[in-house]
């Protein structure tokens, strides 16, 4: 009996490197040997995309081609209608909008050029990384073009050893961030479509044969045992690999199998638990006899129990905020380490524990910084609103960039929920595809919890879940608007909220907007006055409701948004932040802080 169920374990822990073996990348990029290619590049705007037209030769993977040999003609001779010597400058990363006024609204093709020189070494192989590109990237590396890659906010990479020369080389990358119907999300959003390189490029070199991908956390509801597996790529899969964690003493030598995997166990039970009063992060090393990765795990449990939700096996409430990836202060996308402190720090003055990084995966910055700073995440891919749930291709799309995003941050504490979707209309091809989804989602991290914000059904005085994905789900998440989309604020305390699920509710959005500044009375709407009599309502409300164990309010800053038009008061900015885009704090910040103190 106990054969059969190591054999089922080492089967499904087999999947989940697997599974994540599909979108193969490289864990912990910073710790490898990295060139980077972020600063200075050369731009092109090609509003239809003539760069890519047969005319001037775009051809098929690993084919050299024309125009797209690096626009430019050196000798001369040939008509090609391009120079990316002369071309305009560009920052990456970052995206195209708020860099050029005139790429303000634009949505549409751009070329980016980058040269740079390398030795590359025999015995070595190389591999361009790109943090996120928005939202379809076609990548060229000296004319051979290289992959391609559809999704705005999750990483990718390819292998690059046969094409990269000694000397110089020169990477060129078509950006489009054309809105598209069987897009994730699709084309109406409420945030801003900002294009293209909007996160770092490296070049990455590694063994002939190298540690590829590792997943070290505690199992589920074990507070001292360490499982996961490490994943060798190469052509020596099978070989003796160590993992250590110095300061607790544990050492295991495993040998992977001819595929490359092997599964890791450790046990102390004197590991610090990590958390947001102690997040306590150990120094892990993966070694084989020619690669080493370090890298900074914490290790906690995270799990439900009927409507409570437990960390390291004690309940929690959540008080949280909802973030997008705006950039504190200039605006425009934000991906460094000083934009993710600014914005976790006001999350934290706000009294958080938890914060929503909403409504796609944010830079792997953020979700180090929360690791860090000790904030609990909620990470969710762009599944949003109007989905074609019933295409093929677009659940393609939509898995491609869940696995890219547990991918990458599998190893953080800081995450604890996984969530599949926001407010999508209930349906059966819906139903099917997100259930899919959460399936795919436990088999390769059975750690973690899963979720989707979901909408309540409202009668009157009452709102109760009911959406049949909440069965399918760890936790429901619930977006509601009382006060300003929905309702009379002051109705708010005396609504009776019920659920069909004895699951734990997070209000994963609720909030209202006010012009930081805008002083009046309370029933002005725009001002902090009307914005916070709202919260002062929502509160009474949300401490009657019993299987609630989190919020995060919609939203920490105030964003940008193609939705919201309103001169003077919006511009263009969706202003249901606690605090505004320049950090300035409005009242209702003070009011929820002040709530959340008695959480
Ligand atoms: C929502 C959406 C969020 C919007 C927000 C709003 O329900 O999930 O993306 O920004 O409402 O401000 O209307």
């Amino acid at each position: 009996m106990k054969n059969v169920y190591f054999f089922i374990v080492v089967l499904f822990l087999l999947s989940s490197a697997e599974i994540l073996g599909q979108v193969n990348l490289i864990q912990n990029v910073s710790a490898r040997k990295t060139i980077s290619l972020d600063g200075v590049w050369d731009s092109q705007v090609d509003v239809v995309g003539v760069g890519s037209l047969g005319r001037f030769g775009l051809v098929q993977d690993r084919k050299p081609t024309k125009f797209v040999y690096n626009g430019e003609n050196p000798r001369n001779t040939e008509l090609v209608e391009q120079d990316m010597d002369v071309a305009e400058k560009i920052n990456v990363p970052g995206d195209w909008n708020t860099q050029k006024e005139k790429l303000f609204l634009y949505e549409g093709n751009l070329w980016y050029r980058k040269k740079f020189s390398v030795v590359p070494q025999p015995t070595k192989r190389y591999f361009i990384y790109f943090g996120a590109v928005n939202y379809e990237a076609t990548v060229y590396l000296n004319g051979i073009r290289i992959g391609q890659h559809k999704g705005g906010f999750t990483p990718f990479q390819f292998e690059i050893t046969k094409e990269l020369k000694n000397g110089e080389n020169k990477l060129l990358v078509n950006a489009n961030n054309t809105r598209g119907d069987d897009n994730i999300p699709t084309k109406i959003a409420d945030w801003w479509n900002y294009g293209g390189i909007t996160r770092s490029v490296s070049l990455i070199e590694v063994s002939d044969t190298y540690i590829s991908d590792y997943f070290i956390q505690l199992e589920k509801g074990k507070l001292s045992e360490i499982k996961g597996w490490v994943k060798v790529s190469g052509s020596q899969k099978a070989q003796a690999v160590n993992v250590e964690i110095p300061e607790l003493g544990l050492k295991q030598s495993v040998q992977t199998d001819t595929s490359g995997y092997a599964e890791l166990n450790l046990s102390s039970k004197k590991i610090q638990h990590w958390s947001p009063e102690n997040p306590k992060m150990y120094e892990v090393i993966v070694s084989s006899a020619n690669d080493n990765v370090k890298d900074k795990i914490g290790f906690r449990t995270i799990e439900t129990r009927g409507t409570e939700i437990l960390l390291n096996g004690k309940p929690i409430f959540l008080k949280g905020a909802a973030i997008h990836e705006e950039a504190p202060f200039r605006t425009g996308r934000c991906y460094s380490e000083a934009d993710a402190r600014t914005l976790l720090t006001w999350a934290k003055e706000l009294g958080s524990n938890y914060v929503r990084l909403a409504h796609y995966p944010h830079n792997e910055a953020m979700t180090r910084m929360a690791d860090e700073m000790g904030l609990l995440v909620w990470s969710e891919v762009p599944i949003y609103w109007n989905v074609k749930f019933e295409k093929p291709e677009v659940y393609a799309s939509a898995e491609k960039q869940l696995l890219e995003n547990i991918s990458r941050d599998k190893n953080r504490a800081s995450v604890i929920l996984w969530s599949v979707a926001n407010e999508t209309n209930e349906s059966e091809p819906r139903l099917a595809f997100l259930k899919k989804l959460l399936e795919k989602t436990k088999a390769v991290d059975p750690t973690r919890l899963t979720t989707a914000a979901l909408l309540a059904k409202e009668g009157k005085n009452e709102f109760s879940l009911e959406d049949p994905l909440g069965e399918f789900v760890d936790v429901m998440g619930c977006n509601e608007y009382i006060g300003w989309y929905t309702l009379p604020a002051e109705l708010a305390p005396s609504i009776k909220w019920t659920s069909k699920f004895n699951k734990p509710l997070i209000m994963s959005e609720f909030g209202a907007e006010a012009v930081a500044g805008l002083h009046g009375s309370a029933d002005e709407i725009w001002t902090e006055e009307y914005q916070n009599r709202i919260f002062e309502n929502q509160v009474k409300m949300l401490n009657n409701i019993p299987f609630l164990r989190g919020t995060s309010v919609w939203a920490l800053m105030d964003f940008r948004s193609p939705l919201r038009l309103l001169p003077i008061k919006q511009d263009f900015f969706n202003r249901k932040g606690m605090v505004s885009d320049m950090g300035i704090k409005k009242m209702a910040f003070f009011t929820l802080k002040n709530w959340y103190q008695t959480k």
